[in-house]
């Protein structure tokens, strides 16, 4: 029984009512393309309808936070799942990205009241990387289906508009 990760939700939400946005960078496309298909099926099988889940694309992760907070006004969005892969190269450029992104997507949820779950990999390797997307055989599951759930549960839970939908 493994130790780390999210573990059992304590029910099975039924995100019926909720719109659901799915934002991931392009770099790192295999990657990227796994967690994108995992987040979406989770959200999926807690009944999001497919019609509610609207998919859009940034070129990098350094342009998620901006582009979030306008795709959560756009699509008056009950949460945004941001999908990002920084892969560490032989500059500080990582560092910076990594810091720059993952305080701005914290910040972005209490400046707009919607919530922000964080679906950035910040990895050392490639392999770490594909691991975490499900890529590889035998090793981690895919991340993706994990956000995917962390967004129903903390919409159904904690946004402040999705009462007057349902
Ligand atoms: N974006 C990513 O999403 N993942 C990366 O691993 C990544 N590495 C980068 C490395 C360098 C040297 C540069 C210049 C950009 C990188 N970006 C990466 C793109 C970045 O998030 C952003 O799109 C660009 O810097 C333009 O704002």
């Amino acid at each position: 029984m493994a130790v780390k990760g999210l573990g059992q939700i304590d029910q099975e939400y039924d995100g019926s009512n909720l719109k659901v946005g799915i934002l991931h960078a392009r770099w790192n496309k295999e990657v990227i393309d796994a967690l994108v298909e995992g987040a979406q099926k989770r959200l999926l099988e807690l009944k999001v309808k497919p019609e509610n889940i609207i998919i859009e694309s940034v070129p990098g992760s350094y342009e998620l936070p901006f582009a979030s907070a306008a795709m959560i006004k756009k699509h008056k969005l009950d949460v945004v799942i941001p999908i990002g892969v920084l892969i560490k190269g032989s500059t500080m450029h990582f560092e910076y990205i990594c810091d720059a992104v993952s305080k701005a997507l914290m910040d972005l949820q209490f400046k707009i009241g919607v919530p922000v779950i964080f679906g950035v990999l910040t990895c050392m390797t490639e392999e770490q990387a594909q691991a975490r997307a499900g890529l590889i055989p035998g090793k981690m599951h895919n991340h993706g289906e994990d956000w995917g759930a962390c967004a129903v549960e903390t919409a159904l839970k904690w946004s402040p508009y999705v009462e007057r939908k349902i």
